[in-house]
């Protein structure tokens, strides 16, 4: 016990002196940059995860060419030997100074303090208005490098101006700024929004709108194998699918609770000839709710699994939203499952079983589970009923246990009307990002007043379970591009086999082998094109296609195929009959590489 406690307190005291080196770069970073570039205003500027920011308002607009010239400045300075040093000054003083200077957002910072203590930090000639959190002496400032320029609100509110944010980021040590530099390499290579344009599966257009992508014919494709994939393993596990629409009246959501507790995240409602008031639906659990509702359910209809890859419409603001990862329209691999209070465990145990069944298909090693709880003294955000909130927080834990999943808690990250389970997945920068979720709910079943006829013919009221497995189908996207590096398994390839006649000869043999692939119910393309095979073969890889075939003469005259794969292996004098069935029963076990030379 005690040693736990320990460690988390060096765990704490080292993430204070890596903040306090973070801050002390970014106050160093705004010497430079008020030096460098004069009249420009200073905002704020703190540490964040791996590193710093600072949000300058200046008549310069900065470019990634100014980042050299800043940080061989901000050099100078650190090895200028400065101690950091705070005092507590009068806010009359204080006003004095910026005012002096000409810093009309420092004003506004301090007026927003008053009565507060007041502090300003110097190192050499730059003073900030700062709560403080630096190292001793600027000399420890020694790993850094600044990284991007970015538009940024003052204050984060779009009705604010807009100012000049430059990142950096600052380690203890060459080895961990070095490591930090390559995973983020890693993380450019596989960002999903230039690998997704790059392979073309989607894009986002100003004409449609931030936040509403487009996906493209080869995207398209992944997606509905991917929908195909979820549909048929719930219809199994006796889920029902539906389709409902993506409006429905204002007062539905009124009812449900979203009209007050997700407002925020909600298109404004649709009004036609002064009469109806329709709204997008932010979530689909109204419209399931009303299905359940259509008739009067036994206890043996229960558990009542209602499916639908439901389609729904979220205001993101928009400094949030990225790529396909936080969109404003999104299909939702979503179920509601209405079931007795006996029948919460065991139904929220098959999900979390459904979703390791799903994560080792697609090969994810690297998540954890998140218990998301209320904040009690929140009562805004959530339904204020301690009981109901106690209970369910319960039941999912002894979830989590039966299912023997280890877990962290989350205050304040509840959905308004329960307790989830959050199933998190790191990326290449060890961000953790909410891709399944299992939701407890005994608000919804109360508000829509929801029953079921008990064995003894009594009229009670059943629990719901709202779960996402595959989460949107957006999100999911996005994720797989970048787990895989756009290198897709067979079985989500959208071309699975690319066919490469040498010459123009060639091309009948390629068109019959088209046709025969097709037959096989594999998915082949051809590169016809009057191109050298090196171009042919390039392409091909960088399209990131899993096999291509090369037919020259000689595989024609011999009738054999010679293979390359993407990662550059070849054989060749393959029978046809052979190359069909590995390839199927790659797809057949969605292998997550391909498995070729055990042939
Ligand atoms: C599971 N009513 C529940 C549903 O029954 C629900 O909507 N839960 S949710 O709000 O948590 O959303 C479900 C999942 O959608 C999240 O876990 C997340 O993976 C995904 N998601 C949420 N917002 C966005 C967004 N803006 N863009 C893409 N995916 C999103
Ligand atoms: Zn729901």
């Amino acid at each position: 016990m005690s040693a736990t406690v320990g460690a988390a307190k060096v765990e704490a005291s080292a993430r204070e002196s890596l903040d306090a080196l973070r801050h002390s770069c970014a106050h160093v970073m705004a010497q430079a940059v008020t030096e460098l570039f004069p009249g420009t205003k200073i905002t704020i500027g703190p540490a964040i995860e791996n590193g710093f920011y600072y949000d300058f308002d200046s008549p310069h607009h900065f470019t990634l060419e100014d980042l050299p010239k800043i940080e061989k400045r901000m050099r100078q300075i650190a090895e200028g030997n400065h101690p950091f040093f705070g005092r507590e000054i009068s806010h009359e003083e204080a006003r004095r100074y910026w005012q002096k200077r000409e810093e009309p957002f420092k004003i506004e910072i301090l007026d927003g303090l008053k009565g507060q203590k007041i502090t300003h930090y110097t190192h050499d000639v730059f003073t900030d208005l700062c709560r403080g959190g630096h190292c001793d002496n600027t000399k420890a400032i020694r790993h850094f490098k600044l990284l991007s320029v970015a538009g940024a609100y003052w204050r984060g509110d779009e009705k604010n101006k807009m100012l000049q944010r430059i990142y950096g980021t600052a380690w203890p040590s060459k080895q961990e700024l070095d490591a930090h530099l390559a995973r983020l390499e890693e993380a450019k290579k596989r960002d999903h929004r230039k690998l997704g344009a790059e392979l073309e599966l989607f894009t986002v257009s100003e004409n449609i709108g931030p936040g509403l992508a487009l996906w493209l014919p080869k995207g398209a494709l992944i997606r509905s194998i991917l929908e195909r994939y979820i549909v048929d393993m719930e219809r199994a596990l006796g889920y029902q699918h539906i389709n409902t629409p993506q409006l429905a009246r204002t007062k539905l959501y009124k009812q449900s609770g979203h009209w007050e507790h997700f407002k925020d995240n909600m298109y404004p409602p649709i009004r036609f000839e002064d009469k109806e008031e329709l709204v997008l639906r932010p979530m689909n659990c109204p419209h399931h709710i009303t299905v359940y509702q259509h008739k009067l359910h036994s206890y043996r209809e229960l558990p009542y699994r209602l499916a639908e890859l439901g389609t729904m419409y979220r205001y993101e603001r928009s400094g949030v939203l990225s790529g396909l990862s936080r969109v404003r329209a999104m299909t939702l691999n979503d179920a509601h499952i209405f079931c007795l209070p006996e029948q919460i465990q065991s139904e929220t145990v098959g999900v979390l079983k459904l979703i390791a069944q799903v994560y080792s298909d697609f090969g994810f090693k690297d998540y954890w589970y998140r218990l998301s709880l209320r904040d009690p003294k929140d009562k805004v955000k959530y339904v204020d009923n301690d009981g109901m909130w106690d209970n369910a927080q319960r039941c999912l834990r002894q979830a989590l246990d039966e299912a023997g999943a280890k877990y962290e808690e989350a205050l304040g990250e509840a959905a308004y009307y329960g307790p989830k389970i959050d199933v998190q997945l790191n990326d290449v920068l060890g961000h953790g990002e909410t891709l399944s979720t299992v939701q407890l709910d005994f608000y919804l079943p109360e508000r829509f007043g929801l029953e079921y006829v008990d064995k003894d013919g009594h009229r009670k009221r059943p629990v719901m379970i709202h779960r996402g497995v595959l989460s949107t189908m957006e999100r999911m996207m996005a994720f797989l591009i970048e787990h895989y590096a756009g290198n897709f398994p067979l079985w989500l390839s959208a071309v699975q086999v690319k066919i490469l006649p040498l010459t123009d000869e060639q091309i009948p043999a390629a068109e019959a082998l088209h046709k025969r692939f097709s037959a096989a119910g594999l998915r082949p393309a051809m590169d016809l094109r009057p191109e050298k095979l090196g171009a042919k073969v390039r392409d091909a890889q960088l399209e990131k296609i899993p096999y291509m075939v090369v037919l020259g003469p000689r595989d024609v005259a011999a009738g054999t195929l010679s293979v390359r794969l993407r990662d550059g292996r070849q054989f060749s004098g393959v029978a046809e009959s052979d190359f069909i069935s590995k390839l199927t029963q790659e797809c057949a076990e969605k292998a997550t590489t391909a498995r070729w030379e055990q042939v």
